[in-house]
């Protein structure tokens, strides 16, 4: 794990987080500036800089991660939610630890901005 990574810092609990799930393998918070009334993020513990950076050892934990976002969402009350992976700073990313989001409670546009 990066001594320097934000959210490695979170799995290693040097920086709190408003966690609503953890395992061994993904840890799951609230996003600390919500785009939505809900919205948190799913992160498998192990550092990958980002989607581009997932091989083929890490399918079955994305699979995870997406197995446990929908868990979360359902009990969070918005079974109608929006997915998303930011990869690159021009997509977007600003956290290089690979996150998924979790978006719901309002309706979504599309395209995206
Ligand atoms: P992205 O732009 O896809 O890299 O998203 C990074 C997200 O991480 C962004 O929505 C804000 C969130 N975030 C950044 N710093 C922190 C933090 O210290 N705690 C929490 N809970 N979320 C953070």
């Amino acid at each position: 794990m990066p001594d320097n990574c934000l959210f490695c810092k979170i799995v290693r609990g040097e920086i709190p987080a408003s966690k609503l799930y953890e395992d061994d393998e993904v840890l799951a918070f609230r996003d600390i500036a919500p785009q939505a009334p809900v919205h948190f993020l799913v992160i498998p513990k192990k550092h990958l800089s980002g989607p581009s950076a997932v091989t083929g050892e890490d399918e079955r934990i994305v699979g995870k991660l997406m197995r446990i976002g929908n868990e979360i969402a359902v009990k969070e009350g918005v079974p109608h939610y929006r997915v998303v992976f930011n990869n690159g700073s021009q997509a977007g990313q600003t956290v290089f630890h690979l996150h998924m989001h979790i978006l719901g409670g309002r309706n979504m546009a599309w395209p995206p901005g």
